[in-house]
């Protein structure tokens, strides 16, 4: 397994759309594996393909506190979101150090697929159902940001900008 790089914002990369994955393979499992070692060693609790410039439908997330949990879901679809929301604050490996609060529907069904092609369905709440909707929305090319004000998403750009200058020094 190999640790990947990551992304970060404003990278015009973390805009594709990422397409199904068709091929349940090697190839796959490589990079679930993959990915899964960059989530733990961030470390985060979730990732998705598109954070590692890989245009597919696939996320990784662990949410449990003992770090065994892993959950690969391919090809990732909510069915189903609760009326009742919540107020998370939510980070992203991709905008490293930026944390702000988001709103979501508390409670989402997810249908994926497992690292086999096995069709499965899950019910998701708590940080479980945040961390699925948030790595779903990198799929579509989507960035927690995109939820804040265009002030904060200016100053969180300015940030980026300043942190990238004082890695390049
Ligand atoms: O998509 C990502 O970059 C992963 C992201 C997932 C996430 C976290 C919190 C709310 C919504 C989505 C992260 O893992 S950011 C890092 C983080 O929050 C964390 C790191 C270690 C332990 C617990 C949380
Ligand atoms: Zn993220």
């Amino acid at each position: 397994m190999a640790k990947l790089s990551i992304l970060e914002y404003p990278d015009p990369r973390l805009r594709a759309v990422a397409r199904p994955v068709t091929a349940f393979d090697a190839h796959l499992r490589r990079l679930i594996g993959d990915m899964a070692e960059t989530m733990y060693a961030a470390p985060g609790v979730g990732l998705a393909a598109t954070q590692v410039d890989q245009q597919i439908q696939l996320i990784v997330i662990d949410v449990s506190e003992t770090k065994d949990q892993l959950r690969v879901f391919v090809n990732p679809q909510i069915t189903w979101t609760s009326d009742e929301t919540v107020v998370c604050e939510e980070g992203c490996l991709s905008v490293p150090g930026i944390y702000d609060e988001v709103r979501r529907p508390a409670r989402v069904r997810v249908r994926a697929q497992d690292a086999q092609g096995e069709a499965f369905e899950l019910d998701c709440e708590a940080l479980l159902a945040v961390c699925v909707q948030h790595e779903i929305d990198h799929l579509t090319g989507k960035v927690f940001v995109d939820y804040l004000s265009s002030l904060k998403q200016d100053r969180i750009r300015t940030k980026m900008k300043k942190r990238k200058t004082r890695e390049a020094a």
